[in-house]
């Protein structure tokens, strides 16, 4: 209870915060001489306040020179996991595929893809880890199964029962010429081009929100919703901890029932940087955040509940991936009051709404609006980068890693780290001629493949300098290997006296500490670029990040921020800062600090 006044208390400063434009003349800290002793600290359940690591495998460890990442390469590199300090790994998917999306277009949603091993690789790979006490969280991909499947050729064959599996639609015929056939609607696909592909054997269209060769499944056929418990459960049995749910805004298309027998057009979204034939150049409401969604979803839980809950189990976790506004990425954590969805959906802010560009108060903007819409008694988490996005380092300045590796340390919740964050990898180069990503093959050409290309983001993990970064013994890899891996590799940051790895070790171990476990936090921008966030608890050391997100040298002034009490030691600090770990940080001159671009400071202070 007192938990939750205490977090009640952090927002409402937050919130006077956004207020008090004047920046830096706020006085805090009233509060630490108010109330009761400290309450005993909430025990949490294992998922509230850990660290999720992304695995990408094809990318992380080949363990048999074919230059393709696999299981048993995760498997022997747990200790670096289990080094850094996480507590569960999110693979992108393992299953049998095609690999039109590497992996998300499933042929088989229960067998793991020949080149990334063997179930027996799968289940050795999963008791490692859980003796490890690490967690597995596998990819959960329901919106569309490849052109390949079983359940595709058999609804191509109308088998009964599987008729419906997917979204089949005739074909409009032309007004003006009886043997045209037009699409059933002007939909657009993620990838580019219509959503609709003919099917001479069926005489039909059917759907597919990605490549043609991921065909969405009609999520209004009972039928598939039973399939889609049927594999949730069979991961489960094998011992899987939870899922990321892929692309879930995309369950549901309008419903011709609904639009008088017909697939209704959507209006254009009036986007000029569009072409006709690119997502988002009509307004996609038919086609994404259909209302429908949430009660799967709901259902989804309320099945992973029931498993825990019957089975005594550790609890299974859902998380969502929900690229939506912030009212409807808040619905995926459940109605307040009525069913529970995921245990959260991620948090793109950070990613869609901040950049390089970003000053402080942008900062602080977009953390708090997370922190503020959530629903009450919800898990808050933080999300810098994933397989589709260009990475951390590449979006942001390289300078900064280590502040907002800080920052989703620091900030309340899970955080979550995309493999190769830790050490700070940036976007690999990959040219046209080496691009794989369909994303990039369906809608680039040499001059401007980039800005839709994956690949990036995608090259392999940088264990060490030597050939393939350590990442495999082939002379060719899947992609290309970054060419700074030389510089920037594990081997060398473990070497090294100061690097990112070290950086985000000791912040991860600092997780453990109550104030960043149970604390309030108070986030304000002390300047243009430099902001500040406290994590505090009465009786209980406090621990503050100062970063300076900007470009230039930033003196700050920390005279009113009542909450830190002298001394202040530097905990850690940025690979590049003057500062390091354990010095004071004078109170002398009252409390100025200058930092350099895109320093940061994680601060600690004695308890108030
Ligand atoms: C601290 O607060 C006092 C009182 O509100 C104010 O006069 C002073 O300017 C503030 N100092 C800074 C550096 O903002
Ligand atoms: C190396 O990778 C290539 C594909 O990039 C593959 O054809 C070849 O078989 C691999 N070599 C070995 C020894 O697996
Ligand atoms: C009618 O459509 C068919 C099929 O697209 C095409 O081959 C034919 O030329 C069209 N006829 C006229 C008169 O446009
Ligand atoms: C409990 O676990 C068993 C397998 O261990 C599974 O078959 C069963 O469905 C689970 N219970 C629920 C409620 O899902
Ligand atoms: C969010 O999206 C939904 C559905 O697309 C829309 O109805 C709603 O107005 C949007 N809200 C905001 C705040 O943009
Ligand atoms: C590779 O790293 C080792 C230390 O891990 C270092 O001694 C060596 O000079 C490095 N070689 C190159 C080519 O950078
Ligand atoms: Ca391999
Ligand atoms: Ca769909």
């Amino acid at each position: 209870m007192m938990y939750t006044i205490w977090r009640v208390v952090g927002i409402t400063i937050g919130v006077t915060a956004v207020v008090g434009v004047v920046v830096g003349s706020l006085t805090w800290g009233i509060l630490a001489n108010r109330g009761p002793p400290p309450p005993e600290l909430k025990p949490l359940d294992w998922w509230e306040h850990t660290v999720i690591y992304q695995i990408y495998p094809r990318s992380f460890k080949d363990s048999d020179g074919d230059g393709i990442g696999d299981l048993k390469g995760i498997s022997t590199q747990l200790d670096h996991l289990v080094d850094i300090g996480i507590g569960a790994i999110w693979m992108s998917p393992i299953f049998v595929s095609p690999m039109v999306d590497f992996g998300y277009d499933i042929s088989d949603f229960y067998n793991i893809q020949a080149e990334y091993g063997t179930m027996a690789d799968f289940e050795e790979l999963v008791k490692k880890a859980h003796d490890l006490g690490i967690k597995i969280l596998l990819d959960y991909v329901p919106n569309h199964a490849s052109d390949q499947s079983e359940y595709f050729k058999r609804s191509l064959a109308r088998e009964p029962g599987y008729e419906n599996f997917f979204v089949w639609a005739d074909p409009i015929i032309d007004p003006n010429n009886a043997s045209n056939r037009l699409v059933p609607s002007n939909w657009i696909s993620e990838f580019g081009g219509s959503v609709w592909e003919w099917s001479e054997i069926r005489q039909q269209y059917y759907l597919h929100q990605f490549a043609k060769e991921q065909v969405d499944f009609n999520f209004r056929d009972p039928a598939v919703r039973n399939e889609m418990l049927n594999i949730m459960k069979y991961w489960f049995e094998k011992g899987a901890d939870g899922y990321r749910l892929d692309a879930v805004v995309h369950l549901f298309e309008a419903d011709p029932n609904d639009h008088g027998g017909v697939y209704p057009d959507e209006p254009l979204s009036g986007n000029m940087f569009l072409n006709p034939d690119q997502a988002g150049y009509t307004t996609q409401e038919y086609t994404k955040h259909l209302i429908e969604l949430y009660d799967v979803l709901y259902d989804w839980r309320e099945f992973a509940d029931g498993w825990k809950d019957e089975n005594n189990s550790e609890t299974k976790i859902l998380l969502a991936e929900a690229y939506a506004n912030i009212t409807m990425t808040m619905l995926y954590y459940g109605v307040e009051g009525g069913r529970d969805g995921a245990h959260f959906p991620f948090n793109f802010e950070l990613i869609n709404s901040l950049s390089a560009k970003s000053s402080a108060r942008d900062f602080v903007y977009v953390i708090k609006r997370w922190l503020t819409y959530m629903p009450s008694g919800r898990v808050a988490n933080w999300v810098f980068g994933n397989h589709d996005k260009n990475r951390m380092p590449s979006r942001f300045r390289t300078n900064m890693v280590d502040g907002l590796n800080s920052l989703s340390m620091l900030l309340p919740g899970v955080a979550i780290t995309y493999q190769g964050e830790e050490i700070g990898m940036r976007d690999g180069y990959v040219s046209w001629e080496d691009t794989v990503d369909v994303a990039a093959c369906n809608q680039g050409n040499p001059d401007n493949y980039l800005e839709y290309s994956r690949d990036p983001a995608r090259t392999p993990f940088h264990w060490d300098n030597t050939t393939n970064a350590g990442f495999s013994t082939n002379s060719t890899t899947w992609l290309p290997i970054a060419l700074d891996y030389t510089e920037i590799n594990l081997k060398a940051q473990k070497e090294a006296k100061r690097s990112h790895y070290k950086v985000y070790k000791s912040l991860i171990s600092l997780r453990k500490q109550p104030a960043l476990s149970h604390g309030s936090y108070h986030i304000q921008a002390l300047s243009e670029n430099t902001f500040i966030l406290i994590r505090h608890l009465i009786t209980h050391d406090t621990y503050a990040l100062l970063f300076n997100v900007g470009s230039e040298d930033d003196t700050v002034d920390l005279d009113n921020v009542t909450l830190l009490r002298e001394p202040l030691t530097v905990y850690a600090s940025s690979v590049h800062s003057s500062r390091v770990d354990g010095d004071t940080v004078p109170w002398g001159e009252r409390g100025r600090v200058t930092l350099q671009a895109g320093e940061a400071i994680v601060l600690r202070a004695p308890p108030t």
